[in-house]
C-alpha cells in the first residue's frame, strides 16, 4: 500500500460557522496556497477546530483536532500571533512573551503530535505548515521515529540578530532540526536559519543540509505559488466581466492603483498611503486622474497593535482625501472589508497597477494572483516591495523600498506612463513562470524531496534514563547491537572540562575528584581499554591531573599529543610561519573586549588564542562573547583558522588544531596497513567536541554530555552521569 501524506496546518480549508450552521472557506494565504494543490496519492489534512465541535461533521480527507477555547486562545492569539508573528516580521516592539502562553503552545503542539502518531501508518509522511507548529517535530519524534517529517515556513525567517531575541530560541531550532526537510520561500530566509543554528545551537551546516549521526536534516527553498488557472480562467468569466464594466462605468478616475492586504502592520499600508500622497503632491498631473483603492481585510480586530495600525491608516486616508478630493474625485477609496472572489478578480483585472508595500512578507500571493488575472493584451503592472518574498521570484516587476517614500513615489509615477507594449513585455515572462510553476508544482517539489530523503540511522538516544519515550527503546544504555559491534580494544576519547570534571567558576579549580582519579587508575591497567583525554587545556594542566597514569593526552584540542607509552609530546599542528597574520588581529580584538568585560582575560596558546570570561558578569559577558565571535569571523575571514564559542571561552585556533583533526590523525596512524582492531568511544559536552563527533560519525560511538543539540548518536543528561556510565561499560561490559 502506498504511504499517505498528512498535511498539518492550524486551519482546515473550511470552517464550520456555528451561527449560520454552514461551512465557509477559510481565509489567509496559507490555506489559499494549499487549496490550490492537486495531489495524486492519499492525503489527509489535519487542522484545529473549536473544542466543542463535532469532528464527525467534517468530510473525508479532513481531520479536525478539537482544541479547547482557552488553550487555543493562548496558543494561537498568544504565542503564535503575539510573539512569533511580530518577531519573525522584525516588529520586536510588538512581541509579548510569557511562559504561560508558551506552555499552551507546547500543549497544542503535543496534542497534534499524539493525534498524528495515532493515525499515521509506518513510513507515512507528515508535512507541517507554518509557525503555529514549531514544536511539533520535537513531540512527534518522541513518539514516532519511522515517519518522514517535513516543515514549511510561510513567513520570513528573520536575521539571526532578531531571531536570537526569542526566549525559546534553542527549543524551536532544536525541534526544527528533528525534521527530515525544512523549507522556506527564499534563500535569504534559509541563510538566516542556518546562521541562527550556528549562532544559537553552535552547530555548523551548509545551506543544503545539517548532518549529524542521528539524522540528516535537509534544507530547501520552495517558493509557494498559486492555482494559476483559477485566476487566468476565472478572470474571463461573464460575471467577472460584467462586474468590470460596472467598475468602469462608475469610476471617477482614469487609472486605478489597487492594494489588497489583510489589515496587518507587516503589510505597510501606511507606507503605501504616504507614497501615494507624495506622488500626488509632487506630480500634480496625477490628481483627478489616478485613484488608489485599498482593500484592507479585517484581521485580529481586537488586538491593540491592529487597532493602532487601523487608526493610523484611516487618519492617512482622511488626510489625503481632505487634501486632494474634489466634488467629483476621491483619490483614496478605502474598504475595511473583504470582497468575494469574483469581485476580487474583477478588481485585479480592472486595476492598471497593483501596489504591494509590505514591510516584511513571506511571499505575498496577491502579487502572483494579480499577474495571473491580467488580460495578456493589455496587462497591468506590479509595484512590489523588495521586502516581500515575491520580489525574488517575479522578474520584470517594479521593485521599491517602501521606506524610501520619494523614490517609491517616482517609480509609481513612472509605471503609470508605461506603454501597452512595455507592459506586455513585462507581463509575459512572469505569467509564463506562473503557468509553469503553480501551487501543485510547489507542493510536489517539496513532497518529492521529502520522499527522496533517506531515513536516518539512529536517533540521539538518551542513555541511562527511563523517563523519556525514546529511552524505552534503549535499555538504560548502549543498545545491545551496538555493544555487540565492539571490535578489539575500546579507545575512549574523553573530554576534560564538563565531562571528566565538572565545570567550575575558576579553571584551576576544575580538578579530578578522588572517585574519578581512582577509577581512572584502575582502568588504565586494563588490556581491553585505552584512555585518551582530548581537551582544549594546555599540556601543563593536563600533566598536573594525569601525570603518572598510563593515559595519553591530546592537549590544545589535539594540537599536541602525549603518548604515555613513549612519554613524549608530539606536535600535530604545523606552526605556520604566517601565524602572526591572524594571531595579531585576533589578540587585538580580544584585548578590546577584555578591556570592556571585567574579569575576562586572554590566554596565548601555541596554536591559538583564547578569551576567557568565567569570572565575568555572566549575562554581559555572554552577550559580548557573541559579538566577539562575529567580529573575529569578519576580521579573520580568509585565514586558516576556526573560531569557536565554548563554555565561557571564545577561541581562535589554527585549523589543524581541532579535536576532529586529532581523531583523523589517530585513525590514520593506527589503521596503517592493518585491520581495524579498536572501537572509538567519544564523550564530550562542549561545542569543540562536536568536531570530534562529526569526524567519528558512525565509525564509533559518540556520546554527548548534556541536552543541547548535537552531532552525537547518544547522550547522557549531565556530567554526574559520566563516571557511573563508564563504570558499567568498562567494568561490567554493559552500559
Ligand atoms: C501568509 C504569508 C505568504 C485577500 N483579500 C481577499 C482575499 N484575499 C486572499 C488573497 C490571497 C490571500 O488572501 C492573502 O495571501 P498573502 O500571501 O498575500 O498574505 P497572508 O495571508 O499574510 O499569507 C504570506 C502566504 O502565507 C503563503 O505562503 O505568501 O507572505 O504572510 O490568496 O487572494 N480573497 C478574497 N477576498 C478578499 O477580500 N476572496
Amino acid at each position: 500500500m502506498k504511504n499517505k501524506l498528512i498535511l498539518v496546518s492550524n486551519r482546515l480549508p473550511v470552517q464550520f460557522d456555528p451561527k449560520t450552521k454552514k461551512f465557509r472557506k477559510s481565509d489567509g494565504g496559507l490555506v489559499q496556497a494549499l487549496s490550490g494543490v492537486k495531489l495524486d496519492g492519499a492525503a489527509v489534512w489535519m487542522g484545529s477546530v473549536a473544542g466543542d465541535e463535532d469532528p464527525k461533521r467534517y468530510g473525508k480527507g479532513l481531520h479536525p483536532v478539537p482544541i479547547e477555547e482557552e488553550l487555543y486562545e493562548k496558543y494561537y492569539s498568544g504565542l503564535a500571533n503575539d510573539v512569533l508573528w511580530p518577531l519573525f516580521h522584525y516588529e520586536l516592539d510588538y512581541v509579548r512573551f510569557d511562559w504561560d502562553i508558551w506552555d499552551a503552545y507546547c500543549a497544542v503542539n503535543r496534542l497534534f503530535a499524539e493525534e498524528i502518531a495515532r493515525v499515521a501508518a509506518a513510513g507515512d509522511s507528515v508535512w507541517i505548515h507554518d509557525y503555529h507548529f514549531f514544536m511539533l517535530p520535537h513531540y512527534l519524534r518522541e513518539l514516532r521515529d519511522d515517519l518522514k517529517i517535513g516543515f514549511f515556513l510561510h513567513i520570513p525567517f528573520p536575521s539571526s540578530e532578531v531571531y536570537r531575541t526569542l526566549p525559546v530560541r534553542e527549543k524551536i531550532l532544536s525541534s526544527l532540526i528533528e525534521c527530515d526537510l525544512v523549507g522556506f520561500h527564499d534563500y535569504s530566509y534559509l541563510r538566516h536559519f542556518v546562521q541562527s543554528i550556528h549562532q544559537v545551537l553552535g552547530l555548523d551546516s551548509d545551506m543544503l543540509k545539517l548532518e549529524r549521526i542521528s539524522r540528516t536534516t535537509e534544507f530547501g527553498v520552495f517558493p509557494v505559488s498559486i492555482d494559476t488557472p483559477k485566476f487566468t480562467k476565472g478572470a474571463t468569466k461573464p460575471a467577472v466581466q460584467q462586474r468590470m464594466r460596472d467598475l468602469k462605468k462608475h469610476g471617477d478616475y482614469e487609472i486605478l492603483i489597487l492594494g489588497v492586504d489583510r489589515l496587518d502592520y507587516i503589510k505597510g499600508i501606511d507606507l503605501k498611503l504616504r507614497i501615494f500622497h507624495d506622488a500626488l503632491e509632487r506630480f500634480p498631473e496625477l490628481r483627478n486622474r489616478v485613484a488608489l483603492l485599498q482593500i484592507a481585510v479585517p484581521s485580529r480586530t481586537e488586538v491593540p497593535e491592529y487597532i493602532k495600525t487601523r487608526n493610523e491608516i484611516e487618519q492617512l486616508v482622511g488626510m489625503i482625501n481632505g487634501k486632494f478630493s474634489t466634488a467629483t474625485y476621491t483619490p483614496v477609496k478605502y474598504l475595511f472589508n473583504s470582497v468575494n472572489f469574483e469581485e476580487l478578480l474583477a478588481l485585479y483585472r480592472h486595476a492598471q497597477v497593483l501596489f504591494v508595500s509590505s514591510k516584511r512578507d513571506g511571499m505575498n500571493l496577491v502579487a502572483l494572483e494579480y499577474i495571473a488575472a491580467q488580460d495578456q493584451r493589455n496587462p497591468g503592472v506590479v509595484v512590489l516591495s523588495e521586502f516581500a518574498g515575491a520580489a525574488s521570484n517575479l522578474s520584470h516587476v517594479t521593485l521599491v523600498n517602501p521606506w524610501n517614500i520619494s523614490e517609491s513615489a517616482d517609480r509609481l509615477a513612472a509605471v503609470l506612463a508605461l506603454s501597452a507594449g512595455e507592459r506586455r513585455e513585462r507581463h509575459a515572462p512572469v505569467l509564463k513562470y506562473l503557468n509553469k510553476y503553480d501551487a501543485t508544482n510547489w507542493a510536489v517539489s517539496f513532497i518529492k524531496r521529502l520522499s527522496a530523503h533517506s531515513v536516518e540511522v539512529l536517533p540521539t538516544t538518551v542513555l541511562n534514563s527511563e523517563t523519556t519515550a525514546k529511552a524505552r527503546k534503549s535499555t538504560r544504555g548502549l543498545p545491545e547491537e551496538v555493544r555487540a559491534s565492539f571490535a578489539g580494544k575500546r579507545v575512549f576519547l574523553l573530554d576534560y572540562d564538563g565531562t571528566l570534571a565538572p565545570i567550575e567558576d575558576k579553571p584551576e579549580l576544575a580538578v579530578l575528584n578522588r572517585a574519578t582519579r581512582e577509577k581512572l587508575r584502575a582502568w588504565q591497567k586494563r588490556e581491553d581499554v585505552e584512555l585518551i583525554v582530548v581537551s582544549g587545556r594546555d599540556p601543563q594542566f593536563l600533566l598536573s591531573q594525569f601525570d603518572g597514569m598510563q593515559i595519553s593526552m591530546a592537549a590544545e584540542h589535539g594540537a599536541r599529543f602525549y603518548d604515555h607509552r613513549r612519554g613524549t609530546w608530539t606536535t600535530l599542528a604545523r606552526d605556520g610561519a604566517k601565524k602572526r597574520e591572524w594571531t595579531d588581529p585576533a589578540r587585538q580584538i580580544m584585548k578590546d573586549y577584555s578591556f570592556r568585560v571585567p574579569g575576562s582575560f586572554i590566554e596565548r596558546k601555541n596554536f591559538g588564542v583564547a578569551w576567557h570570561f568565567r569570572n565575568s558578569p555572566s549575562n554581559f559577558a555572554e552577550y559580548q562573547s557573541r559579538r566577539l565571535v562575529e567580529d573575529l569571523e569578519w576580521s579573520l575571514l580568509r585565514m586558516p583558522v576556526s573560531i569557536l564559542r565554548g563554555k565561557k571561552v571564545v577561541e581562535v585556533r589554527m585549523l589543524e588544531a581541532s579535536k576532529g583533526a586529532f581523531v583523523n590523525w589517530y585513525r590514520t596512524v593506527h589503521d596503517l596497513g592493518k585491520k581495524r582492531d579498536y572501537t572509538l568511544i567519544a564523550l564530550g559536552d562542549d561545542r569543540t567536541d562536536e568536531e570530534m563527533f562529526e569526524a567519528i560519525r558512525s565509525d564509533g560511538i559518540t556520546i554527548k554530555v548534556g541536552m543541547e543539540a548535537t552531532h552525537a548518536a547518544y547522550r547522557l543528561r549531565e556530567q554526574a552521569e559520566v563516571l557511573p556510565f563508564l563504570e558499567r561499560l568498562i567494568e561490567n561490559g554493559s552500559a
